[in-house]
C-alpha cells in the first residue's frame, strides 16, 4: 500500500506559498480581500446590522446564501484534497487508473442537487424581493435627488427641502423616489434598505424604514465624479412627535426663504420630479 504520510503534501504546499508571494496579482488580491474584511468590520459600513424589516429580510437571505456556498465550497475543497491525498502524481510504469465510463445515478445526481439549490434560492430570493421592495405607491413621501455631490430631499406632504439630512419617523415606511440632476448616483443606507440608483431622468423607487430611533449614515455608493467619496449623508429616525417638530422648524425655514422670493432651481432633472418641485414654489 501507497505510503501516504510522504513529504509531497509539504512540498505541494511549499509550492503554493511560493507562488502566492511571487505573484503579484495574487498579492493584490489577498491586500484586497484584508481591505474589504477590515471595512466590513469597522464601524462604518454596517451591512451586518440591519435595523428595518426590509434590511433584516436582505440580511437573511444574505446568510442562507452564505451558509449554502460555504458548504458547496467545503465540499469541493474535500474532494479536491481527498484526490490530491488518495492519488499523488503518477510515476513512470505505474498502472493507469481505472477509467469510468458513464454513471446515470452520478450524473442524475450532479444535475438534480444543483437545480434544487438554484430552486430554494429563487423561491427564497423572490420572497426576500416581496418584503424588501413592495411596489411603491403613486405618490412618493420623499423625492430624494442626487447632485454631485450632494443629496437633496424633498417632502411631498409637507413640502420641505433638505440637504444631506433626511429626517424619518420610527417605525412607518416611507417611500422614495430617486432621481439624479446630473449623472448616476447610488443612494445606500446599509443598515435600513438595499442600495438604488439614481439615473437622470429615470426616477427608481425604495422603502426606507427604521426600527429604531438613531442616526445612520448613509453614501453614495456609486462612483460619480471626483468628490464621489465624500458624498455621504444622515439618515435620522425619531419617535413621530420629535419627527413633526422637525418638520415644522423646516416649514418655518422654507416659508420664510419663499417670503423674502427666494427661489430653488434643480436642473435636469425628471419631468415628474420637475412637477412636484414647480409645486412647491
Ligand atoms: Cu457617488
Amino acid at each position: 500500500m501507497r505510503n501516504l504520510c510522504s513529504t509531497w503534501p509539504l512540498s505541494i504546499t511549499s509550492k503554493v506559498l511560493a507562488i502566492v508571494r511571487r505573484s503579484r496579482h495574487t498579492r493584490a488580491l489577498v491586500n484586497l480581500v484584508v481591505a474589504s474584511a477590515t471595512l466590513l468590520s469597522a464601524d462604518v459600513v454596517k451591512v451586518f446590522n440591519p435595523q428595518s424589516p426590509q434590511a433584516r429580510a436582505i440580511f437573511d437571505l444574505a446568510v442562507i446564501v452564505i451558509v449554502v456556498m460555504v458548504f458547496i465550497f467545503a465540499i469541493v475543497v474535500g474532494i479536491v484534497m481527498y484526490a490530491l491525498l488518495r492519488f499523488p502524481r503518477w510515476r513512470e510504469g505505474e498502472r493507469d487508473p481505472e477509467q469510468g465510463r458513464g454513471n446515470k445515478t452520478i450524473e442524475i445526481a450532479w444535475t438534480a442537487i444543483p437545480l434544487a439549490i438554484v430552486a430554494v434560492l429563487f423561491v427564497l430570493a423572490a420572497r426576500t424581493m416581496g418584503i424588501s421592495d413592495p411596489r411603491p405607491p403613486p405618490k412618493p413621501d420623499i423625492v430624494v435627488i442626487g447632485h454631485q455631490w450632494w443629496w437633496e430631499a424633498r417632502y411631498t406632504n409637507s413640502g420641505i427641502v433638505v440637504a444631506n439630512e433626511i429626517h424619518i419617523p420610527v417605525g412607518k415606511p416611507l417611500a422614495l423616489r430617486l432621481d439624479a440632476a446630473d449623472v448616476l448616483h447610488e443612494f445606500w443606507v446599509p443598515e435600513l434598505a438595499r442600495k438604488i440608483t439614481a439615473v437622470p431622468g429615470h426616477p427608481n423607487h425604495i422603502w426606507i424604514q427604521a426600527d429604531k430611533p438613531g442616526t445612520y449614515l448613509g453614501f453614495c455608493s456609486e462612483f460619480c465624479g471626483t468628490q464621489h467619496a465624500w458624498m455621504h449623508f444622515l439618515l435620522v429616525a425619531e419617535p413621530q412627535a420629535e419627527f413633526q417638530k422637525w418638520e415644522q422648524a423646516q416649514r418655518a425655514v422654507l416659508f420664510r426663504s419663499l417670503r423674502r422670493g427666494a427661489g430653488i432651481v434643480v436642473q435636469n432633472v425628471s419631468e415628474s420630479s420637475a412637477t412636484l418641485i414647480a409645486g412647491f414654489s
